[in-house]
């Protein structure tokens, strides 16, 4: 938006008139913007000095599509097929100049327009998919009439955008603009000009050719072998077979399946993370324009399974990192899960010359005298508080002043860290989830004395090696595990009930999440969450047999499940449940509803949500969603914890927590205050603002 606040600049160069949309941050088609461009289009046509039109966006791209944050609100005209059709009613060439995305409703636009022309930087995709959508302007009909029905299921399913090189190779795009892009988009319209080129309108070529007969049955098959319980996928497939018909007809038809989604639940959760996952950047404890520390270079402390991975995830953001362990057996062990981390990454199609650059930004150590001059130290050895101190207060001595010391302790009071250094205004943690390489999420932790400045720069370290940051408060679990905790105390109580352990992990896959807890138990060690009860003084008898009996998981061969040699497979095993039911003294098998069980197991966590938000660990509720939804595997389409809560309603979840406090004796289940408070209120968690 210009000093005049336009939307859209019209300059005249020549007989082009240049159309430019301006509207921070990436040109999402907002109302007011769909408005200012069909009038700024309008114009044009109707200016005899006019003779050809090229749109091109300002700032970082031409078009991120739609504005997403629209879809709750009903639909106000014009919409983008409504932009597209004063193009194609037009007797002017129309020249999209893209750079950065063209995305979305921003690529269909594009395809509403005679020609394309992009800087070969240029991103082209129908991301609709991710946010539970399908492209709703045009996009599946005019795409595989473009580049054929193979590439355009591909984008329009998958959801990932393609280079302007493949959009050339395709003709999505008729030429890529080396230098400048206006000039180079300009002389483009003088030549369609001069050399009377066709207006070429994408709605009357050809429909695709079908590729085989098959097409569209192995594409639904695909979609059903990945047992997704997604409905946009599907959705996409049946837009895109569309296409096969006469253009209105398909139009038509894409139009029908767009408005029978966009409502629901699905594309709600999803749109509800896409923002979620940007807010959670946004805090009040971090006042904007708190400067950050340059991180240069970081050392990480310990070379296990977090520590190695959290190298890894600095190496591969181009960040040089000193990895240091207690002695050289143990730093050639860290150094060979390096090595194979990166012989998969080969595997996976990176450059050889690519991994050795990472390769190289790793060096190994086992003094802590030699951790050099990094701007950051992460700690991730055991979880043990009286080592984590020793090494605290030895790394205080040996980094540099300034520098800012991080734990990766997943629950230990850090502020007992931070005392034993001279510099507990930059102490803090770094949480982040296994496998660390993978899991977007990490959570950083604010002490007593972390300064602004301090956890700013955490959290723009985050961003830089590409994880979503979401600060939190230090208590004994941060957010994410605090409501792993009732989880596991939710699961311990239907065990005992006499649930058989897949029918609980069953019902939690068939809710949406890529494992159920006993098996995400066997996965991460069932030994780790041990020593943390056990820490505290916590006991979970059942869990505990397990244990006891020397099952530890994946790693034991043996935990809730038993697992073949070099298998990851969980088969059900009767010596677990005999162990289960010789500690709960009982053989009785209850049958409780697959619904049942995920209610109350969610009920447990939400109501843990909101006495994290009470307490002001958490800033707001969708921070709590961002942190399981990437953290744990809870589905993105159902929103994650908080906003399910929301969609189940907080009245309903408070008298299934009273009544299962009563039924269980348990106070640990008793409605939190702020969830009672927002029930009596009619509202949702999306309404709760922390005040103080
Ligand atoms: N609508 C509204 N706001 C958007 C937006 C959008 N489409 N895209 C980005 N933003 C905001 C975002 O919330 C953030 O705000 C800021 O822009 C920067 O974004 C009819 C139905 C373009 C690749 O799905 O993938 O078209 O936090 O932090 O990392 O068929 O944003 O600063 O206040 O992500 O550089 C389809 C979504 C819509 C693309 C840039 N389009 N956007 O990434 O920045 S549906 C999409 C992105 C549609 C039609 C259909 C990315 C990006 P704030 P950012 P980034």
């Amino acid at each position: 938006m210009n000093e005049r606040g336009m939307l859209v600049r019209t300059e005249r160069v020549g007989e082009v008139a240049v159309l430019t949309i301006d509207s921070p941050p990436v040109n999402a088609t907002s109302h007011a913007l769909r408005s200012a461009l069909k009038k700024s289009i309008d114009e044009a046509l109707l200016d005899p000095a006019v003779k050809a039109i090229v749109l091109i966006g300002a700032g970082r791209g031409f078009i991120a599509g739609a504005d997403i944050s629209e879809f709750d609100r009903p639909r106000a005209e014009p919409l983008i097929p409504h932009i597209i059709a004063a193009i194609e009613q037009g007797q002017k060439p129309v020249i999209a100049a893209i750079h950065g995305h063209a995305l979305g409703g921003g690529l269909e636009l594009s395809m509403g327009c005679h020609y394309r022309v992009a800087t070969a930087e240029a991103r082209l995709g129908q991301p609709e998919v991710k946010i539970g959508l399908i492209p709703g302007a045009g996009g599946t009909q005019r795409l595989p009439r473009l580049v054929g029905l193979k590439l355009a299921l591909d984008m329009i399913v998958g959801g990932d955008p393609i280079s302007a090189k493949t959009g050339l190779e395709h003709g999505l795009i008729d030429q890529i603009i080396a230098g400048d892009l206006l000039p180079g988009a300009i002389a483009f319209a003088e030549r369609v000009m001069r050399d009377r080129m066709p207006l070429k309108r994408v709605r009357d070529l050809p429909p695709p050719s079908l590729p085989d007969p098959d097409f569209f049955t192995r594409a639904r098959g695909d979609l059903l072998r990945r047992k997704s319980a997604l409905t946009a996928p599907q959705r996409c497939i049946d837009a895109v077979e569309a296409s096969l018909l006469p253009f209105d007809q398909g139009l038509k038809r894409e139009a029908e399946l767009f408005s029978g989604i966009v409502f629901g639940d699905q594309s709600r959760a999803l749109r509800h993370i896409f923002f979620a996952e940007r807010d959670a950047s946004k805090t009040a404890a971090i006042p904007a324009g708190t400067p950050t520390r340059e991180i240069a270079q970081v050392a990480v402390i310990g070379g296990g399974t977090m520590g190695s991975a959290i190298a890894l995830c600095c190496a591969d953001a181009g960040l040089p990192v000193t990895l240091i362990e207690a002695d050289a057996a143990a730093l050639d062990r860290a150094m060979a899960t390096l090595r194979r981390y990166y012989d998969g990454a080969a595997k996976r199609g990176t450059a050889p010359a690519e991994i050795e650059r990472r390769l190289a930004r790793i060096t190994g150590s086992t003094k802590l005298a030699e951790i050099g001059a990094p701007d950051l130290v992460i700690e991730a050895v055991i979880e043990d508080l009286a080592l984590k101190q020793k090494i605290f207060a030895e790394l205080d001595r040996a980094a540099k002043p300034g520098a800012i010391l991080a734990t990766n302790t997943s629950y230990l009071d850090i502020d007992a860290l931070a005392s034993v250094t001279g510099r507990p205004e930059s102490v803090l943690g770094l949480h982040f989830f296994s496998p660390a390489t993978i899991m977007r999420v990490m959570e950083v932790v604010r002490t007593k004395k972390s300064t602004g400045a301090a956890l700013a720069t955490g959290m723009a370290f985050g961003r830089k090696i590409r994880k979503i940051p979401v600060l939190v408060g230090a208590c004994d679990g941060f957010v994410g595990n605090r409501l792993l905790t009732q989880r596991g105390r939710e699961v311990e109580r239907l065990l005992a009930e006499g649930v058989a352990i897949p029918a609980i992990d069953e019902a939690m896959v068939a809710f949406g999440f890529p494992m159920g807890p006993c098996a995400a138990g066997d996965l991460a060690g069932l030994d780790i969450s041990y020593r943390a009860r056990k820490q505290r003084g916590r006991n979970l008898p059942l869990a505990d047999a397990i244990v006891d009996a020397g099952r530890l998981g994946q790693k034991t061969g043996a935990g809730y499940y038993r697992y073949e040699p070099g298998s990851r497979a969980p088969i059900p095993d009767r010596e677990a449940q005999r162990i289960i039911d010789a500690a709960r003294g009982s053989t009785a098998q209850s049958a409780v509803a697959p619904e049942e069980i995920v209610a109350r197991v969610l009920a447990a966590m939400i109501n843990e949500g909101a006495r994290i938000l009470e307490e002001g660990i958490a800033e707001r509720a969708s921070d709590i969603d961002v942190i399981w939804v990437y953290g744990y595997g809870f589905p993105a389409y159902r929103g994650g914890p908080m906003f399910y809560a929301d969609q189940v309603g907080l009245a309903a979840l408070r008298d299934r927590l009273a009544q299962s406090a009563e039924r269980f004796g348990d106070p640990g289940l008793k409605p939190a205050p702020l969830l009672d408070r927002l029930a009596r209120e009619g509202k949702g968690f999306r309404e709760f603002v922390r005040t103080s």
